[in-house]
């Protein structure tokens, strides 16, 4: 008898359907679990990414819920972003037509492979109903502080004049004009992000469901660092404040440096031709980390000079320089060369002093800075203390003289959250000549994106509307122009798995829905949101309860998986284009030509699956072939969750075998297990209960790879129970039930991967309830405990020997049975003494 897959699988989804067995509902009485992975953009078509990411989550799912939890595993739609857009230019469809198309073709895509989703809970982001509680957050967040306007720098396309976001400068250029692309100051708006900064560095400890790989990125991304302001008398009369985090370094500084965007160079530049045009160059070039740390060091005499806080009469340089950045620390910093690399090119470069303070023990060669830590030396106070109490000490020494005092500082920036775009959700602001900046009322809500837009010109949408930003002031009621902004995407990302606890809900989300669900128990997504969107969702929680919304708990995400990639080789013909895996042939000798023409192919390396490279599979070709079970299947089975898996035809393939072996032989059991519920015999021939050691050992330890994620050993393991069981005849009626008992429990292991096949095979074997909602297996302890052990001998320190043993048994009984076993070595001698490590070993000492 052949599984039909085809047919099993569309049955069982619609069984699932009808009775309705993936809808959750709040049961204070039972212990609840929610699953929930990252949720797609719906470009229109699901790719293999999408099936493996989304069968973690329904395997981790489907356990949970036979553990007998009152599970929510939900999914929904990012549907706010760029590509609508692009598609609205290239097709001339409405954004919102092609999005809602998406969406509707995803869920197509998805519904075959058998995920066991709540529907019902549905979100997608694009919708009314969805953001205008974003609005409404946003205007709560201006009335806490946690949201402000700034001026700051935008691409800006000269020939579109239009904004660009940075995936649409290539290279420098504007995407379609091919324009050089110029910075332009605008006014965005800002989320507070650094408030938590603090915070959102010390709770990532407390996350220890979560891979320490983002831990790290998280902590980095932060980067909290320690030390001190120190400030600076300018021989102007001004002070400048320096942020330091070596302030034990202080005698060995040579020089002052301040940012270019320094209000002090600013001023200094208006009568300094030199400084101006330095400053002007500075601003030319490339403001990333990496930019920075490669370019040569280059600096500008302001014109002033400054004194040393701790050495009175001493003088110091002061330099615009390339390297400080105005955004980080106050701006401006001191320049120690000896023990900072940076300074040290730059005092190379200008020939300023190089001053040892902290040694090294002589070893120092002064062809780079020393920026380890040692004693200190040349420090009148610090002389011969280690860095660390320098620092210390030198921090209470600024603080009493009144000219520093200790310091944080954070490399987080504020979230800037605006974009001049269309198809996003509207900034709900309104500006008016008379009251400024106005949050619009909040029974006006939501602000809709007007549908009548076109794009046929360049620039936003909502700000060449002819009557949409046209609107009255929410507080003096005169004519007032509305905000043309919309928000960043991550804003609507930020809050979506609260949303789901309640997605009907007038509120954004309701107080005993989210204190019961949240916070999330399993989530699951690509490293590639490591830092961003988890960041912006730990962040909002708390600005949310800043804000007063009903938020009882600090962390949204409690466990925390990232899935590695697919990949698969790559296929260039002789002109160098690529082929896709469906235009080439294998040959037997392993190599691969042309479908088309039959010339030669060269084989590339696995690489990440790419429409570009075209080493793409469709997930729809490989259910139409295999199913959707053989795709769950052979994606939890090479490899762990973690780490890329590369998608092979003969991986796919051994998946489809095995659940057809599988099948066939679980008919041919049908035919000799007893009934269904038949009691438990009182006792079992010794054949029987080496089964049931397999098949309990398995329960034990596929629950615990269940637990740790390692999947692809769960699956080696269920394949080892399978053979036992396949190669298994049961004879007398022990057996028969010892067989029935085996097979279920391989089916409800194997369920939560390969859902369909189990419901089929379970229903085979007389059930009428659903192998969904039947309970996880338990082990009985008494039959995964090793029954026999084999102890080793050794007489004099040589292994002499092994014999086999009841397990635990007491040590007189071992030590007869070890000396019977070597009686031919000891004869005639004396044995001193016997040791027994339990289990284990005997050492035998004889002389
Ligand atoms: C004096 C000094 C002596 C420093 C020394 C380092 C070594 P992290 O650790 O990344 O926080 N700095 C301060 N503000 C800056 C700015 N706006 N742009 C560029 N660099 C800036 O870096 C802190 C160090 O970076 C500070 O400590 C300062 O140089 C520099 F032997 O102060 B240090
Ligand atoms: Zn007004």
């Amino acid at each position: 008898m052949r599984y039909n897959f085809k047919t099993s699988e569309a049955k069982w989804q619609q069984t699932w359907d009808e009775r309705r067995v993936f809808e959750s509902d709040v049961d204070p009485s039972k212990p609840k679990y929610y699953v929930l992975e990252m949720l797609p953009y719906p470009s229109g078509r699901i790719h293999m990414g999408h099936v493996r990411n989304y069968t973690l989550g329904d395997v981790a799912a489907r356990y949970r819920k036979a553990l007998g939890y009152n599970l929510m595993h939900p999914m929904g739609w990012d549907s706010f972003g760029l590509p609508a857009e692009n598609a609205a230019m290239e097709r001339k469809v409405h954004p919102g037509e092609w999005t809602n198309k998406n969406i509707t073709e995803m869920k197509t895509q998805l519904k075959p492979l058998g995920f066991s989703y709540d529907w019902n809970r549905e979100v997608a982001t694009h919708t009314p109903e969805y953001y205008r509680h974003e609005q409404k957050m946003m205007i709560d967040f201006w009335k806490s502080g946690l949201l402000y306007r700034k001026e700051s720098h935008v691409n800006w396309d000269p020939i579109e004049n239009s904004v660009l976001a940075n995936e649409q400068v290539i290279d420098g250029r504007g995407w379609r004009s091919g324009a050089l692309v110029e910075r332009k100051l605008i006014h965005q708006w800002f989320l507070k992000i650094t408030d938590f900064a603090d915070e959102l560095v010390e709770s990532l400890d407390s996350l220890t469901g979560w891979p320490e790989k983002v831990r790290t990125m998280q902590k980095n991304w932060i980067g909290k660092s320690q030390g001190a302001y120190v400030d600076f008398k300018l021989s102007n009369g001004e002070t400048v404040t320096v942020f330091t985090t070596r302030p034990d370094t202080l005698f060995g500084m040579s020089f002052l440096a301040i940012a270019a965007g320094h209000p002090i160079a600013q001023k200094q530049s208006e009568a300094n031709a030199d400084l101006k045009a330095f400053i002007q160059e500075c601003e030319r070039g490339g403001t990333s980390e990496a930019a920075i740390e490669t370019a040569e060091k280059l600096g500008c005499p302001v014109g002033l000079t400054a004194s040393h806080p701790l050495i009175p009469g001493k003088i110091i340089p002061v330099y615009v320089a390339n390297f400080v950045l105005m955004e980080y620390g106050t701006g401006a910093l001191f320049g120690c060369p000896a023990h900072d690399q940076r300074d040290f090119e730059f005092a190379t470069k200008y020939e300023l002093p190089i001053v040892q303070v902290v040694s090294d023990n002589g070893s120092w060669d002064r062809a780079a800075a020393y920026t380890g830590d040692g004693t200190m030396i040349n420090s009148e106070f610090l002389e011969g203390m280690t860095s660390a109490d320098a620092k210390k000490t030198m921090i209470e020494k600024l603080d009493s003289s009144n000219t520093g005092k200790s310091a944080t500082t954070y490399r987080l920036r504020d979230w800037g959250v605006s974009r001049q775009r269309y198809w996003g959700c509207p900034v709900p602001f309104v500006h008016c000549n008379d009251c400024g900046v106005v949050p619009e009322k909040v029974e006006n809500l939501p602000i809709k994106l007007p549908e009548d837009v076109t794009f046929d010109r360049p620039g936003n949408p909502l700000d060449h509307h002819p009557t949409w930003k046209h609107t009255n002031c929410p507080s003096c009621n005169k004519p007032a122009i509305r905000d043309t902004d919309t928000m960043d995407t991550f804003f609507e990302s930020s809050w979506y798995f609260l949303r789901y606890c309640s997605p009907k809900s007038e509120q954004a989300f309701d107080e005993k829905d989210v204190q019961y669900w949240m916070p999330v128990d399993q989530y699951i997504g690509g490293v590639e949101h490591a830092i961003l969107h988890l960041l912006y969702s730990r962040f909002f929680t708390r600005a949310l309860r800043k804000c007063g919304y009903p938020i009882q708990f600090e962390e949204p995400f409690k466990n925390l998986l990232t899935q590695g990639m697919i990949t698969h080789v790559t296929y260039q013909d002789k002109e160098g284009a690529w082929l896709s895996p469906a235009e080439v042939l294998p040959l037997e000798n392993g190599t691969y030509i042309k479908a088309s023409d039959k010339s030669s192919v060269t084989v590339g390396r696995l690489e990440k699956m790419s429409k570009s490279k075209k080493n793409t599979i469709d997930p729809g070709e490989i259910i139409d072939t295999y199913g959707a079970d053989t795709a769950r299947l052979f994606m939890m089975s090479d490899n762990p969750p973690e780490k890329d898996l590369e998608w092979t035809d003969s991986g796919a393939d051994g998946a489809w075998r095995y659940l057809n072996k599988l099948y066939t032989q679980a008919m041919y059991a049908v035919d000799c297990i007893p009934a269904i519920n038949t009691p438990e015999p009182d006792t079992f021939s010794a054949a029987a209960v080496t089964l049931r050691q397999v098949v309990h050992k398995t329960i034990m330890e596929y629950t615990h790879d269940l637990e740790t994620f390692s999947y692809n050993r769960g699956v080696a393991r269920l394949r080892t129970l399978s053979n036992t069981l396949f190669a298994f005849d049961p004879k007398t009626t022990d057996e028969k039930w010892a067989f029935r008992e085996g097979y279920e429990t391989l089916i409800q292991l194997l369920a939560p991967i390969t859902p369909h096949i189990c419901e089929e095979i379970w229903q085979s074997f007389g059930h009428t309830t659903l192998v969904y909602e039947t309970p996880w297996p338990k082990h009985r302890p008494e039959l995964t405990v090793e029954t026999q052990v084999t102890i080793a001998i050794q007489v004099n320190g040589k292994l002499r020997g092994t014999i086999d043993m009841p397990a635990d048994s007491d040590e007189d009984s071992v030590k007869q049975a070890a000396l019977n076993h070597v009686a031919h070595l000891t004869d005639g001698k004396t044995v001193q003494r016997v040791i027994v490590v339990k289990n284990k070993i005997v050492n035998i000492v004889v002389s």
